[in-house]
Parts: C-alpha cells; structure tokens; sequence
C-alpha cells in the first residue's frame, strides 16, 4: 500500500468525520491526492463514507467472508452438515466433486479464491482471491433428474432475494442460471449432477458472486460487483449477507422438495429480467431472434421467434 493511502487510513476514524482539506494540511499533500487516495483504498474494499462538508470517516476494512461465521451458519443449518472452508482450489465444484464419497450428507466447499474457476460448458469463471463467494453446494435431493430445472428456478430465487434484502438492490434473475444487477452480471451459477438412471444421487451446485471490485471484472465486458452497485457510503457486510443466503437457500430448497414451479412462479417471474425484450438466444447449433412470452410448469421458456414461431427453450445462452 502507498504511503498516502497508509497516512490517510490512519487519519480516518470510525467515529467522527475528518475533511479532506484537513487531511492534506496534515500530511502536507494536494486534497487531489488526498481525494485520490481515499478512491483507491475503496477500491480495495474499505468502507468508507464521504459527505459534502463534512468529510470522510471510515466505517470498516475490507471485510471478507469470515470463516468462523460461516461454520456456525452450517452448525445451525437443517440442511447442510459441514463446511470445507480452503484459501485456494482450482474450483469448488472439483473439490465437491471428489469429497462425494467423504460425506453422505449435504455439504457445502467454499473457497477465497479459484484457479480454474469454471461456467457452463468449462468457460471460465473470474474467481480474485477474497473479491467473491465462490461456493458449492452439495445436496442430495430424492428426485428424478428432469427435476434439475427446476431446482435451478429455485435456486435462483433465493440468491437474487439475499443480494437484494441484504444490499437494498434490484436485482433480477437472467434465465436459466445468472443474476444481474443494471444490466451487468453480478452472479453465475451452475448445477451438475451424479445420477443414476433417472435419479439424481447428488447435486453439485456452484454459486459464483462477484462482492467487491476487482481488475479482473474490469476486463469482462458485462460483469459488475455488489460494491460497485451499492450507494456510495453504504456499509457492505459479508456476515449478513452470508446470513440472509444460507436463510433463503434453506427455504426455497425446502420449497422445491415439497412443491412445483407453480409455487413460485408469479415471484420469480416478477424478479425475472429477460420479459418483454427482443433477446439473442443460442442453442446448441442454432441462434435466433424471440421474444419470451412465459415459463412453464416444466421451466421451458416459451418464445415466439421473428417469423411468429412458437418455441419452447430449456437452457440456452440469452444475450438481452
Ligand atoms: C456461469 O457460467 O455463470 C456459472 C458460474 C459458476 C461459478 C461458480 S464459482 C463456485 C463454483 N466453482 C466453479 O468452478 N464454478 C462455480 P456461464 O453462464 O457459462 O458464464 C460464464 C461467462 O461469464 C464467461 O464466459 C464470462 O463471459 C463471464 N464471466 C466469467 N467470470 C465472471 C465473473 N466473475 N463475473 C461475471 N461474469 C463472468
């Protein structure tokens, strides 16, 4: 860190605000500098809040995911019953993969960072160290594997409702698997399944959320971040947010065990992104022009193409 930004940080306090005029009398530097530095060290995740004549004052350092707090979510979870918590993987879902027959029960992998974090179709998933929730989920459903459409409706559900409550944002679901904020991709998932026949032995299901900033986000052309969606001085806290995702993730798996898409469908499609708009929609192969009309108990997505053609879509790439 420079040494500006280490004086600044040492000026702010949690308490009370300080000016930027203030600032750089002090340190004998430009209220350029001073500006600058204050941009940066938000940058690199420090909450801090800056008012018009009054100044800045720091609310909290970076915070990422804590580790402790996420054991005892599991301690007190119903459905999972362990956590394995790593600094660096290649990718959760690989770790998941290989721990299957380690536990029988649910499970979840987390990690502060991925080396080969993967999509759908192994495209890659930016996973910087401490920047995002990179996480699996392992469940064990008794359902048949045509039900796996709709565990992802559900699924989708609870992440877009936990960023929303815990942040006060908008965001809204892009069928089948991202969640967007303003149009940009704040969140990926993707869910891969053992089964044997028809029955699913187990769901692997993989959650990417970009938290904060990061360079590497820069060079995605439609990703964004928590952080930067939020207002400017609102605190960003991983423990509640961590709090609200497990709560929401508990009470729409529980849901999609007990109840049909119905169920939901008038919520998920009023956080849905992707109705009323000319969307690019490629299936394997082919790649055309509709206009999505509705979801189905079965979570097809019903269009109607350029040429007035109905169509039924499952799992497709949507560009809006
Ligand atoms: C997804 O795939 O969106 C699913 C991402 C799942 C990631 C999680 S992280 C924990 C677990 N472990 C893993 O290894 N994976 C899961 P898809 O729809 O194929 O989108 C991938 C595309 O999103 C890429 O081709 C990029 O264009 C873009 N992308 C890559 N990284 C991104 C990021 N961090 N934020 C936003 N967009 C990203």
């Amino acid at each position: 860190m420079s040494k500006s930004k280490q004086d600044i940080l040492r000026l702010l306090k949690n308490d009370e605000y300080i000016s930027g005029q203030s600032m750089a009398d002090q340190l004998g530097i430009s209220r350029t500098s001073v500006w600058k530095s204050i941009k940066a060290l938000k940058a690199e995740g420090y909450q801090i809040t800056s008012v018009p004549n009054k100044g800045h004052r720091l609310i909290a350092p970076p915070g990422y995911i804590n580790q402790t707090a996420l054991e005892v979510l599991v301690e007190h979870s119903e459905v999972f019953g362990h956590i394995e918590y790593l600094q660096t993987v290649d990718s959760t879902q690989n770790i998941a993969f290989k721990m299957l027959d380690t536990y029988d029960g649910a499970f979840i992998v987390v990690s502060e960072e991925q080396t080969k974090g993967r999509g759908r179709f192994n495209r890659n998933w930016a996973s910087p160290k401490q920047r995002g929730l990179y996480i699996s989920l392992v469940l064990r459903p008794n359902v048949p594997l045509t039900d796996i459409i709709r565990f992802n409706l559900f699924i989708s559900l609870a992440i877009s409702k936990s960023i929303d409550e815990t942040f006060n944002l908008s965001s809204g679901i892009k069928w089948p698997n991202d969640i967007y904020i303003n149009n940009k991709k704040v969140c990926g998932f993707l869910t891969e399944v053992v089964s044997e026949g028809n029955a699913v032995n187990a769901v692997v299901c993989g959650i990417g959320i970009n938290i904060f900033n990061d360079a590497a986000l820069s060079s995605l052309p439609r990703a964004t971040s928590i952080e930067a969606e939020m207002a400017e001085g609102e605190g960003l806290d991983t423990d509640i947010f961590m709090k609200h995702l497990f709560r929401n993730l508990e009470h729409y798996y529980g849901l999609f065990l007990k109840h049909p898409f119905t169920a939901i469908r008038d919520e998920w499609k009023a956080k849905s992104i992707i109705f009323d708009k000319y969307l690019k929609i490629s299936e394997t192969g082919d790649s055309f022009m509709a206009r999505a009309l509705d979801i189905d108990e079965g979570g097809f997505l019903e269009v109607v193409d350029e040429n007035g053609r109905l169509r039924r879509v499952i799992s497709a790439d949507i560009e809006l």
